[in-house]
């Protein structure tokens, strides 16, 4: 190997061994630099003739654009590697599972709501949803309920802005209103049947959902749930009652040999009227009586307020609180935990 081959691969190993441009620039002064030794070199042609000056100062500056070509390209590995190095450092794994957001899940009422509507769906009975503000008319009066009674004071319904002077708008008091509602658009609907003298579908309607009184403690809340449930056609008896209702609680409450005690009552809206007990034959609610609805065969003024002939449809209804079969469901002592919004009770029922 001549002299300025070995010189131009001691130039490509010292590059190579740089590991750092600063070494590299170092590296460089040693073959390139002011008193590096191709500047030394060229410096040496001084003494030769012309011919020989042409011949060596060729092969000096090929050495010399080889040593160049090795220092760019070593120029050029070193901020490849530098990029990849903060390429890697930087680099952002977004395979990576993230923090987990809450999981949220169904509030307990709703939950039991949930359940209401399932079993009822399953006898056929339709979902009816509508206004929390009502007119004292779907909420009282065309429920049968008399213009002194206790229900219509200050002291039990919240009233609220429209209306008119003697029959002012309110917070619904109980979901009934609602099924006066369907019961009057499913008439609607089926009026040339009517009309005809012909029998129309029988109205099968649940209609769950928020209701407001003014009252507040441990087993008050000024929000309650209710869900009411009608079932009115040419041939509904208190025997169906009985039957659907019974069927209701045995699977609500997952238990066979739950029994049912219809004890005779009041209300506006029915006649006769009763009040539904259950009790549970093992567990720890065993043996007691508990109330669990109101029922009865729609009185004939509200069936007719539905706009049907008394003489020709009958049925029955009934009501329940959906927050306290939550209760008695899961053994939960205090409405209020229900509404107080601390999610260390309501994740328990996840
Ligand atoms: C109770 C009492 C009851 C009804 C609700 C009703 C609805 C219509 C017509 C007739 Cl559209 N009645 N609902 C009937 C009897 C009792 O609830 O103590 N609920 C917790």
């Amino acid at each position: 190997m001549n002299e300025l081959d070995a010189l131009v691969d001691s130039a490509r190993q010292g590059f190579e061994q740089a590991a750092t441009p600063a070494d590299l620039e170092n590296a460089k002064a040693v073959f390139l630099g002011k008193s590096g030794r191709i500047t030394e070199l060229m410096k040496g042609l001084a003494s030769l003739s012309i011919d020989e000056k042409k011949a060596r100062g060729a092969v000096i500056n090929q050495a010399k654009q080889a040593i160049e070509a090795a220092l760019n390209a070593r120029r050029q590995a070193l901020a490849d590697a530098e990029l990849d190095a903060q390429l890697k450092a930087e680099a952002l794994d977004v395979t990576l599972a993230g923090r987990q957001a809450g999981q949220g899940g169904l509030h307990p009422v709703s939950l039991t709501l949930e359940r209401i509507e399932g079993i009822f769906g399953s006898m056929g009975f339709d979902v009816a949803q509508g206004p929390e503000i009502e007119s004292d008319w779907f909420n009282f009066t065309a429920l049968n309920t008399p213009e002194d009674h206790p229900a219509r004071s200050m002291h039990d319904t919240f009233y609220v802005e429209g209306g008119t002077a003697t029959a002012p708008n309110l917070l619904r008091t109980h979901t009934s209103p609602m099924q006066i509602r369907h019961a009057v658009q499913h008439v609607n609907a089926h009026r040339a049947l009517l009309d005809a003298g012909e029998t129309m579908p029988e109205i099968r309607v649940i209609a769950p959902g928020r209701t407001y009184r003014v009252d507040s403690d441990a087993t008050h809340s000024p929000m309650f749930h209710q869900c009411e449930g009608l079932w009115i056609g040419a041939n509904v008896s208190f025997k169906d009652l009985k039957v659907v209702f019974t069927d209701f609680c045995r699977t609500f409450f997952e238990s066979d040999d739950l029994v049912l005690r219809f004890r005779p009552s009041f209300f506006p809206f029915t006649e006769p009227s009763a009040e539904i007990d259950i009790q549970f034959q093992s567990g720890p609610l065993a043996g007691r009586w508990l109330e669990v609805a109101g029922s009865g065969q729609v009185h004939p003024n509200v069936v007719r307020n539905m706009g049907l002939d008394p003489e020709k449809y009958i049925g029955f209804a009934f009501g329940m609180g959906p927050d306290r079969l939550t209760m008695l469901r899961y053994g939960v002592n205090d409405l209020r935990l229900f509404f107080d919004g601390d999610i260390r009770f309501l994740s328990q029922f996840q």
